[in-house]
Formats: structure tokens, sequence, C-alpha cells
């Protein structure tokens, strides 16, 4: 692509944004240091190297385009050559099934620090901070219910393995000198018509105030709320309002996928009351077509009013980005570069918005100004923005990178 022009364009658009009291430059420099998790599980379908097998509990990949990353060499193999095509600063997002097992069969409650020594090192020597989630589901002991089981055998399991966890996420945010993020979602819930709602619900409170009540200053653990899974439609044990709650009254992070909500509500209405009481806030960002089906975000209504939210709020200090889908259908490079560069698309939109000129209009109560303003915004030119972002950090612009990834298939994916 034509660097000067793409300089040219980006002056003009300074000019533009200035005119509206929104300093581009200062912008850019924001998008740059907001880290964004990325997680490893796109790179091979949520399998992990734990047992082999396909997913189940809850949640499924559907496709299977070649070239699915089989052990760790090639998971981080792929998330190198994502990270060379994009932007930004990035952590990478890791499940206890993915820790490095050496060969050696190790069951979720005897999982330690030292099977992830060896992402932290690789991690460092790639510039990436770690994040960290326990993982109730792909076992035998899954079933429908793992922490709020009323089965104290299987209960205290999962309660050793997410209490593990926990300190391993310790250890990470320990190594790397930055706290590491630990979500805890668990895929408890039922088919069918339960009958004992309130029942899984306590007992689910009562693991999470033992888990948490070991203190840990290296790591803060954030509790992901969900609608419905699939087998298990009828109920979810950790729901929005037993979260919303739970994390409001312990002052815990709550996070929000994007993907867990009626699929034509527009969940970002939550942000502004949940910043309210809860210390801060974890974002899977996803994308729902009709369920939870955790298809490659894109830049839609969803994720820009998420967005706008948290920057209207003064709120992206407290708010830890992450990306959760998994398209087994397409080339799983080129999905985390759409979905990363889409959410980062959102964040500059929400960025760029003329927002001191439309609180302003808002205080004069002047409704047609501040309507005039938000339609005008949609149609400003942030593509130059965006571009120019890229160009001056190095990275493909635009549609250049469909050419990188598909190299990276020839030589590497496709052979596998
Ligand atoms: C499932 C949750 C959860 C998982 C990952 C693999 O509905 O969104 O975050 O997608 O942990
Ligand atoms: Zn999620």
């Amino acid at each position: 692509m034509n660097e000067n022009n793409i300089r040219k364009a980006y002056e003009i658009a300074k000019e533009r944004y200035a005119a509206i009291g929104v300093n581009t430059d200062e912008v850019l420099d924001t998008l740059k240091n907001t880290p964004i998790s990325l997680h490893c599980w796109q790179t091979d379908d949520v399998v992990g190297f734990e047992r082999n097998e396909a997913l189940s509990g809850g949640i499924q990949t559907t496709g299977n385009y070649p070239g699915r990353a089989r052990n760790i060499d090639e998971v981080r193999a792929d998330l190198e050559e994502v990270h060379k095509l994009l932007a930004g600063t990035f952590r990478v997002n890791l499940h206890e099934t993915y820790g490095d097992f050496g060969g050696k069969f190790v069951d979720r409650d005897e999982v330690e620090p030292c099977h992830f020594q060896s992402w932290i090192d690789w991690a460092k020597e790639n510039n990436f901070k770690l994040d960290f989630n326990s993982t109730s589901f792909s076992h035998p002991k899954s079933g429908y219910l793992s922490l709020s089981n009323p089965d104290k055998e299987i209960r205290d399991f999962w309660i050793e393995h997410t209490k593990r966890c926990r300190r391993i996420a310790d250890f990470m945010g320990k190594a790397q000198n930055d706290a590491c993020i630990m979500n805890i979602w668990v895929h408890d819930g039922i088919k069918d018509l339960t009958v004992e709602r309130y029942r899984y619900r306590r007992i689910l409170m009562e693991s999470l105030d033992d888990i948490l009540s070991e203190k840990l200053p290296n790591m803060k653990t954030c509790l992901e709320a969900k609608l419905f899974g699939i087998g298990m439609e009828s109920y979810t044990v950790g729901s929005h309002d037993f979260y919303a709650g739970y994390c409001a009254s312990r002052k815990v992070i709550y996070t929000l996928d994007t993907g867990h909500y009626e699929p034509t509500e527009n969940v970002s209405d939550a942000i502004p009351s949940l910043l309210l009481y809860v210390p801060e806030l974890m974002l899977h960002v996803s994308r729902p077509i009709r369920w939870d089906s955790d298809h490659v975000t894109i830049m839609n209504d969803q994720v820009l009013d998420l967005f706008k939210e948290i920057v209207r709020a003064d709120a992206l200090k407290r708010a830890h980005i992450g990306l959760d889908y998994f398209d087994a259908s397409i080339n799983r490079i080129g999905a985390y570069i759409i979905g990363t560069r889409a959410t980062q698309k959102c964040l500059l939109s929400a960025l760029l918005e003329p927002k001191y000129m439309l609180r302003e209009f808002e205080d004069e109560d002047k409704g047609f100004q501040r309507l005039a303003m938000q339609e005008e915004a949609k149609t400003l030119p942030m593509g130059a923005v965006y571009d120019y972002f890229n160009l001056i950090n190095g990275v493909p612009v635009g549609e250049e990178y469909i050419a990188k990834v598909e190299q990276y298939e020839k030589d590497v994916t496709s052979k596998r």
C-alpha cells in the first residue's frame, strides 16, 4: 500500500477530528498501550494437551478447517505469527488444560505452577503477559455440575482444581511482575427443569467463598456469567444475576462475555451499572449467532457500544480486554486477526468519539445537536487513523494481512 497516501490520509483525518475536540495522536497512544488478551484456544479448537479429546461441557466448536495446532509448539508458533500481524500490546490467555505436562497425565487436582514455567519463559521472550483460566469442562468429572455439585467428592475435586489454578495465576503474576487475570467460568447447568435452582446457587456461592478465601497478591480473579450452555438449556447456575450479586458483594471482577446474553440484547448497558458496584471488569469479546456460538468477533453494534460505555465512563483502566471465540471452519490464524482488529477498531471508534462536545450538548439539553453529532461521528475517517496505526507500528495495513495469513498457511498450517 502507498505509505505516503496513508500518511496523507491520516493528516487530513487528524485535522478533521481536532475540529471536534479529539486528539488522534493521543488516541493512538491509548490504543497501542491498551492490552488485549489473546485466547490461546482459537489455535486448536479448545482441545488443549490433557487428553486430546474433543471439547465437551456446554460449549462446542464446529468446523474442521485444516491446520489445527496439535501440540504446545504449534500453539505457540501460531500465537507468535498472530503477534507479528498485529499492532499493540498483547497478553495470552491460557486454560489450565494447556499446561506443559511433558507427556505425563496430570489430573486437574494435581496441576502445579511448574507445568506453566515454559509458558512463562515463552511469554517473556515474546513480549506477552499471561492470563489464566481454571477448566471445568472436557473431563470425566465435569458432568452437569462442578463447583455447585451437591456430591462433596466431586465438588471438592473442582474446588481443589480452582484453588490450584489461582496459585498458578499468582505464580505467573509474580514472574511477569504484573497481575495475572484468572477467569473462572464453570459450565454448571441443567438440561431440563430442575427444582434445585436455589440449592445449586447456594453451593456455588459457598464453593467460591472457600476458593477466594486465599489471599494471593499477584493475581486477580474474575467470574464469568452465562445464559445457557449446550445440553444445559434450562438452567445455568452462574447466571448474570448470580455473579452480579456475588461480584458486587465480594468485590470481585465480573467477566462479561458478549456472547452470553440474548442475541438481540445489547449488553453494553450492563457496563455502567456493573462499574458502580464491582471493582473491575473482564471482557470476553465474542459474537453470538442465535446462541453462544463463539463466532469470530466483528465490528458490530454490540462491541462498538460496549467500548463506548467503557470509554464514556473513563473506565478503560478498570476493564481487561480479552477475546473469546473459537471458529474451526475458517483459517484459525486469520480468525485471530479479524477478531483482534475488529476489537481494536471498536475501541478506536469509542476513543475517537467527540465525548466533550457530546457531553456539553447533553448538559445544555440540546438533543438535536447530540443526535446529529452522534450520526456524523459514524462516518468520520476512522479507517485512515487505523491504517496509520498499523503502518507506524510496522504491521500489514488493511487487507494486506490476508496474503500474510495465506503465506503462513502455505508454509506451516497446511502441512499439519
Ligand atoms: C464459555 C465461556 C468461556 C469459554 C472459554 C473457553 O461459554 O465463554 O469463557 O469460552 O473459557
Ligand atoms: Zn467467555
